[in-house]
């Protein structure tokens, strides 16, 4: 187990300055006094808190090449990095582009698949850092239905279909990064030089943040919320983007959808420390990508996981996907840390699902078809300590604990203090478990098999809520 959050912390780093590499650094960026403001707090009680389980999408002209361009870019982790992993040009990109034809593409069998996994939230990539967008965009026709066969709209489609199967619809959104505009600002200034993608610039150009933000990023989140029935907004690699700059998105996202969900990543923050106030920009923390925190946290958060070492579909060179069990575990750590796991797959340029992930999220579903009410508008674990042998989770009313055993303990039994139950059956069976209450100590005898493969969740009715 330790093992295994080590391994998480290390992929997490990428997403973290290099300061925070060395360690997790939950202690110095979430500070307990953090307190999310009390709009955020009653847009996040609609529905987003219950939800715990979302899919995310990273779909476009990256899914086609497969991580790798011309024989270059495949020893990167990213398939959605392409455009830099294999130093393309926006004109070559430009190229690729206008072969992208996912012909497959089918919106209502996408959201048929998620739901029945007990996924109940979808982000999709509308335009991810290459600049290209998958909606019809009237401020730059570097879009889906101007400059591909396909023509169709896929961020409509599926927006659609999701709300047809009762899915909440999220879009993610790069605000900042755009490697087609030359003004946009990098990530990463080492790996990323304008002249890469733009070599015909003049030698004296310099950038100008604010006249992309006005001609594409802004008018572009814009259609976003006005012309597409959207629940979430998702930010990304906020590079350069001050405070003003945040509250101009945040106000454009307020003023046609008030209930809309803004994630952290619309604001940089210094070594992402979390600063109180900045809370007033955003609804819930995005943790760093495929981190899994190894804490309960203060504020409500999401872990962007993903099924796989990349976002974007990937065959080409190193890639891995997680074991069912790994999956399973980071999901449930997540949940009973207080937060939301948006769990990614990438479809392939076809426009089919990746049956890899497919197999995944199938895992998860079937496990939550037994135990999903120890997951589903649950809060986080009220006890003071992560147990060594799980973790626990919470009912709303906090009269009802959730025992996640994700090791089985060699022992045969596992206890918990401050608690006093007054009954104790395991969700797999429905079966009474044999404990004993020995004063503050609840003590569970467990079977000398598991239950569950990869989770054993045992159900505790207490006399009294406890902790918080
Ligand atoms: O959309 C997904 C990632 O593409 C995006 N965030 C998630 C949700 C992201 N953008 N930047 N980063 C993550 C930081 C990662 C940078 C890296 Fe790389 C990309 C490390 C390896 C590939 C840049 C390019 C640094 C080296 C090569």
């Amino acid at each position: 187990m330790k093992h295994m959050l080590l391994s998480l912390c290390v992929i997490a780093a990428c997403s973290l300055p290099a300061t925070a590499k060395r360690n997790t650094t939950f202690g110095y960026r979430f500070d307990d006094s953090l307190k999310q403001t009390p709009d955020s707090e009653a847009r996040l009680e609609q529905w987003y808190k219950d939800a715990k389980f979302g899919a995310f999408i990273h779909f476009g002209v990256y899914s086609m090449l497969e991580g790798e361009y011309e024989g270059r870019g495949a020893g990167h982790r990213y398939s959605e990095w392409i455009q830099v992993s294999a130093k393309m040009t926006a004109d070559e990109y430009h190229a690729v582009a206008s072969q992208f034809n996912p012909t497959e593409f089918d919106a209502d069998e996408w959201a048929k698949n998620f739901k029945d996994c007990g996924i109940k939230y979808v982000v999709i990539t509308s335009k991810h850092h290459d600049g290209f967008a998958l909606f019809d965009s009237m401020v730059s026709d570097y879009n889906i239905v101007d400059h591909t066969p396909f023509k169709r709209d896929i961020i409509k489609e599926l927006s659609e279909a999701c709300h047809k199967h009762g899915l909440k619809f999220g879009v993610y959104y790069s605000h900042a990064q755009d490697w087609d505009e030359p003004d946009a600002p990098y990530l990463n200034k080492k790996t990323t030089k304008v002249k890469m993608f733009h070599p015909d610039l003049p030698a004296d150009f310099t950038k100008d943040m604010d006249r992309y933000i006005m001609k594409k990023s802004l008018p572009q989140v814009e259609e976003l919320v006005k012309n597409y029935d959207i629940d979430l907004i998702w930010f990304d690699t906020p590079a350069g983007m001050t405070k003003e700059r945040a509250i101009g998105f945040r106000d454009m996202v307020r003023k046609y959808r008030p209930d809309c969900l803004i994630n952290s990543r619309i604001i940089h923050s210094g070594k992402a420390k979390i600063l109180q106030e900045n809370l007033e920009l955003f609804d819930y923390v995005s943790v760093g990508d495929k981190e899994v925190p190894d804490r309960k946290l203060p504020v409500y958060f999401e872990s962007p996981d993903s099924v796989s070492s990349s976002f974007g579909y990937k065959t080409k060179g190193h890639c891995y996907y997680h074991s069912p069990e790994e999956m399973l575990h980071r999901f449930v750590h997540t949940v009973c840390s207080g937060g939301n796991s948006l769990i990614n797959n990438g479809p392939m340029g076809n426009g089919k699902l990746d049956p890899e992930a497919v197999r995944l999220y199938k895992v998860l579903g079937d496990w939550l078809k037994v135990n999903g009410e120890s997951i589903y508008a649950t809060r986080r674990n009220p006890l003071a300590e992560r147990p060594a042998w799980g973790d626990v989770s919470a009912s709303k009313d906090g009269k009802t604990l959730f025992l996640h055993i994700l090791e089985w303990p060699d022992s045969g039994t596992i206890s918990v203090t401050g608690v006093s139950a007054t009954a104790a059956t395991y969700l797999a069976n429905g079966e009474k478990a044999d404990f004993v209450q020995e004063g503050e100590v609840l003590k569970i005898n467990l079977p000398s098999e598991p239950l569950d493969e990869y989770d054993t969740v045992v159900k505790v009715l207490m006399s009294d809520s406890v902790g918080e």
